[in-house]
Formats: structure tokens, C-alpha cells, sequence
């Protein structure tokens, strides 16, 4: 095991800055209230560093920046917007470490987890954008022998995007590269429990970015965010974060019929039929990891296998196998390099993970593990972390029905597959899902009929760039990575021309 030192200590590969301005039109500038807010580490509950309070006064000024940006950037050709983002690709990758230690401090999640997915990621997200935008096409109709309707896609001009605090460097790249690869200039808000890595990666890349193409304004949402977007000069929002901000967010931008897309909250079932416990010991030490995959990213996940369905015939072995399995899971400072599960990302979500552990046993729910905010002395002291939990209940109550947003899994029964789909449907929600059977049938079946706009069977938190990702129901309009996610952010001109010698 090693430690990565804290950022700005001794031995530290990572040195924060002690204030974070915005970012408008390549510059970095200062608030126009100037007022700024104190960011702290989940890791101890101490501020490292200062961000730039945004307003609508910032936000008008980068929606300037972006204004006079968007034209000379929509007009590049696909060549040289696909070789920007291989270098910002290149230069992320060279600082993966670095990246990956800055993303620890600031969002309190397992260092080992932004080394091997957060950061490689963002890197394979990049360079699958860059590829998919030169390999686009346009189409042609023959209306009649000369006459032909062209259809090319063009870049809508200024984008909003407001992103969540869970993957805050990942969540960047899934917004700005196919953003960037589509020809559009971009006014990007991070969250504010994480605006700190962001600006960190931008300083490794903002010498690469042709200014105003890329502007970062940081702030609150009710302050910066809204603003953004309720504006009328963007030509489109994209928000990542709770159902009930995107509500807020698809009413700010209908005022000006602007399009969103949404990726919202999620309730996700992971479903265990019988046929698992009858496996082999691989196939089934990998469903129980499966399961365990609740507590992946602290359950800070949009899709956080949160609700564990296991069939009633196995139903007391599985559990008890995933209940000592979930007492393995290793929790500990985020940057040992061993630990599988740090800090929650904020106070408010620690406040809010503990709230639900007591609802659930007030519900009557029966805690199989964890249940507890674990207090660490030492330099982790004040810092954000709960323990990996398993509730056993029914899907009535509100810890199956609401988002935790935790390493918190309700566990419950079904008799057969229709059992199974009906409890896995009855949800407001439809981001995730996960099946576990070797059964051909049951998997194509059940895949088909479960609401959600990614099944995974049997495996569960991959994130490919070229598979489709986005909610059915109230988890969000739209979709995430792969290459139709370009056509969120194009629009199409047809151009309809006549050939013909002869009159009108
Ligand atoms: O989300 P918000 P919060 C869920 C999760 C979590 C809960 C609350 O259950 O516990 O949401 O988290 C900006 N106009 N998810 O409060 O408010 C805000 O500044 C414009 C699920 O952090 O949705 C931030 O940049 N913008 C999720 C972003 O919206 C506004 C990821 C997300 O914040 C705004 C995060 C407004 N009125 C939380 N209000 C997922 N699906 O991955 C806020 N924002």
C-alpha cells in the first residue's frame, strides 16, 4: 500500500492553487461581486482552497467570451477539432497520477478508483470523440432526377452545461468532448462541491484551447447555474444531477424553447436469479462482486446498484455470501492506494446518507451491515465516511423508492421472473439495471423488459465511450457517450437544390 501525500504537504505531486478564479475567453477572471467561497476536503473537512462566487454578471461575460468564439470554432474542419481533443487527451494522460491524486482530495473518492477509471476514462472518452467526428457523414435524398436534398449537420454555436460533484473530471469530458468535436463553444459550471479538479486539469490543458471555446464559470446553482441556464444566447443545456434540479433546469430553458438533455437520479435494481448460486465458484464470486458494486464511488453513482433483488430460492446462501463480502470491502483515507472506499463527497450528502440509514431502520428495515458514520482520528479527523450498509426490507419503502446517493443497498426477495420485473419497474426511475443469470432467455428477456436505458448482464458499472448511456423515465432525456450523443449536439441543415434547366 502506498499513501499519495496531501495535496500542497510535503512530498505532495499535486499543489493546488490557494484561489480559483473563472475562466472566460482564455483568461482567468476574477468575479465581478468579488466574492469567493471556501472548498474543503471531504478527507478531513478542511478548506484547501478558494473558488470565485459566480453570477449572472460572470455568466453573461463568458456567454461574451463564447459568443465570439463559436463562429471561428464551428467552421473548423472535423480534422482539427478531433486533434484538439487528442491532445487534450495526450496531455490528461501524461498527468493521469497527478489528476487522479487532485480528484481524491477534492471529491474524497478511492485514488485507486480515479487511477484505473475516473481519469483513463476521460482519456478514452476524448480520443472516442475525436475518431467519431471524422468518421461522420451527412446523407443526400434524390427528391427527382435533379433535385437533391443535402443534409449536413452543423454545430448548434453556444452550448450551458452544469455538471454534478460525483466524477467531476469525467463528468467535464463527457460534456465537453462531444460538445467540442460537433463544432460548439461552451460555458461549462461545475458543481461547487468540486469546481477545484476541474480547473486543475484545465491549467494542465487551457494553453491547448483556442480562447472563449472553452469558458469554466464557477459557482452555486441558484446563483451561476440559473442564470446559465435561463439564458437566452445558449443554444441548448446539458445537466447532469438531481431529478428535481433537472425539473428546474427543462423549465428555465423552455422559457426560451432551448433543448435539453438530462442525466438524472436513478433507483437501479440488480437483479440475482436462483441459476447464479448453481455456477461455478468464478461465475458466481463475480456476481457477488456485482452486488458490492453498491458501494462503488462511496454509491455516489447515478446508477448505484441501490436496490438488490435475489430469488428466493438461494435467497439466504447469496445473501450471507454478499454480506461478508460487503464486510471486506476495505474503507480508509482515499489516497492509500488499498482503499476501495473513501469520503462522501460533501457534508450535506454525509447528512443526507445518514438521515436515510435512520428512515430505514425507522421503516422497520433490518441492517445486515454498516449502518454507522465511521469517525477516523489523525489526519482524517472531521472528514466524510460512512460505512458500507445492507438494509433487508421491501420495495414499499422509501429507502428502495428514493435516491440515497450512498454505499447503501436495500435487499429484498422475488419468487420468478415476473416477480422480479415488476419489482425492478416499480420505480420513478430508469437509469440502471443489473441482471445476473447464465440463462440466455431469461437475460435477453429480462434486459428488454426492465425500464431502464442501460441493462448490464452480468457485470455492472462499465462505462464504455461507445455504449449508449441515459435514463428511461424521470432519470433524464438524452443520451451520454457513443457517437449519437453528437447529434444532441448538432442541428441539421438541409440545403434543397434544383438541377434543372427547365422553369419553376
Ligand atoms: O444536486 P444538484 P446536489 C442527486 C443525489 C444527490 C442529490 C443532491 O441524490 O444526493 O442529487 O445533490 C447545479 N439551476 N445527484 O444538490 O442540485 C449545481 O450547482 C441551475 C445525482 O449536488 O442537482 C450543480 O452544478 N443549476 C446526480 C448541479 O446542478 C443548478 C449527480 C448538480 O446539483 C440549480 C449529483 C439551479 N436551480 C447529484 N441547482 C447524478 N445523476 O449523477 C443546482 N444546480
Amino acid at each position: 500500500m502506498t499513501r499519495y501525500a496531501a495535496p500542497g504537504s510535503d512530498g505532495a505531486i499535486v499543489d493546488y492553487q490557494s484561489r480559483y478564479d473563472h475562466f472566460i475567453g482564455g483568461e482567468y477572471v476574477k468575479p465581478a461581486r468579488g466574492q469567493y467561497f471556501e472548498n474543503p476536503s471531504p478527507v478531513n473537512g478542511q478548506p484547501f482552497t478558494e473558488i470565485a462566487r459566480g453570477t449572472a454578471e460572470d455568466v453573461e461575460r463568458a456567454l461574451d467570451a463564447a459568443h465570439a468564439a463559436a463562429p471561428a470554432w464551428g467552421r473548423t474542419s472535423p480534422t482539427e477539432r478531433a486533434n484538439l481533443l487528442n491532445q487534450i487527451a495526450d496531455r490528461t494522460e501524461e498527468h493521469l497520477e497527478k489528476l487522479a491524486v487532485a480528484e481524491s482530495w477534492e471529491n474524497g473518492k478511492a485514488v485507486r478508483e480515479t487511477l484505473a477509471a475516473d481519469i483513463p476514462l476521460a482519456v478514452d472518452h476524448l480520443r472516442y470523440f475525436a475518431g467519431a467526428i471524422r468518421a461522420q457523414e451527412g446523407s443526400l435524398s434524390e427528391i427527382d432526377d435533379n433535385t437533391i436534398a443535402y443534409h449536413f449537420q452543423e454545430p448548434l454555436g453556444v452550448v450551458a452545461q452544469i455538471i454534478p460533484w460525483n466524477f467531476p473530471i469525467l463528468m467535464a469530458v463527457w460534456k465537453l468532448a462531444p460538445a467540442l468535436a460537433a463544432g460548439n463553444a461552451v460555458v461549462l459550471k461545475p458543481a461547487e462541491q468540486t469546481p477545484a479538479s476541474v480547473h486543475y486539469w484545465l491549467s494542465l490543458i487551457s494553453d491547448l484551447l483556442p480562447p472563449g471555446v472553452v469558458n469554466i464559470v464557477n459557482g452555486f446553482g441558484a446563483e451561476a447555474g440559473k442564470p446559465l441556464a435561463s439564458s437566452p444566447r445558449v443554444a441548448k443545456v446539458a445537466f447532469t444531477g438531481e431529478t428535481t434540479t433537472g425539473r428546474l433546469i427543462m423549465q428555465y430553458a423552455s422559457e426560451n424553447i432551448k433543448p435539453v438533455t438530462l442525466e438524472l437520479g436513478g433507483k437501479s435494481p440488480n437483479i440475482f436469479f436462483d441459476d447464479v448460486w448453481s455456477q461455478d465458484d468464478a461465475f458466481r464470486d463475480k456476481a457477488l462482486e456485482g452486488f458490492t458494486m453498491f458501494a462503488l464511488n462511496q454509491g455516489e453513482v447515478c446508477t448505484c446498484p441501490s436496490r438488490a433483488l435475489i430469488q428466493r430460492g438461494h435467497y439466504s446462501e447469496f445473501l450471507e455470501a454478499a454480506v461478508a463480502r460487503t464486510e471486506r470491502i476495505k474503507t480508509g483515507h482515499p489516497l492509500d492506494t488499498d482503499t476501495m472506499i473513501g469520503a462522501q463527497a460533501s457534508n450535506d450528502q454525509l447528512e443526507k446518507i445518514l438521515s436515510y440509514l435512520d428512515i430505514g431502520q425507522r421503516e422497520g428495515a433490518k441492517v445486515l451491515a454498516g449502518g454507522q458514520r465511521i469517525e477516523y482520528d489523525g489526519d482524517m479527523a472531521g472528514g466524510y465516511y460512512v460505512q458500507p450498509t445492507i438494509f433487508e426490507g421491501d420495495n414499499r419503502m422509501r429507502i428502495f423508492q428514493e435516491e440515497i446517493f450512498g454505499p447503501v443497498v436495500s435487499v429484498t426477495s422475488f419468487n420468478d421472473y415476473d416477480d422480479a420485473i415488476k419489482i425492478a419497474n416499480d420505480t420513478l426511475y430508469g437509469l440502471g439495471a443489473g441482471v445476473w443469470t447464465r440463462d440466455i432467455n431469461t437475460a435477453y428477456r429480462a434486459g428488454r423488459a426492465i425500464q431502464a436505458g442501460r441493462v448490464w448482464v452480468n457485470n455492472f458499472h462499465a462505462y464504455p465511450a461507445h455504449a449508449a448511456f441515459g435514463g428511461y423515465k424521470q432519470s433524464g432525456i438524452g443520451r451520454e457517450n457513443h457517437k449519437m450523443m453528437l447529434d444532441h449536439y448538432q442541428q441539421t441543415k438541409n440545403l434543397l437544390v434544383s438541377y434543372s434547366p427547365d422553369k419553376l
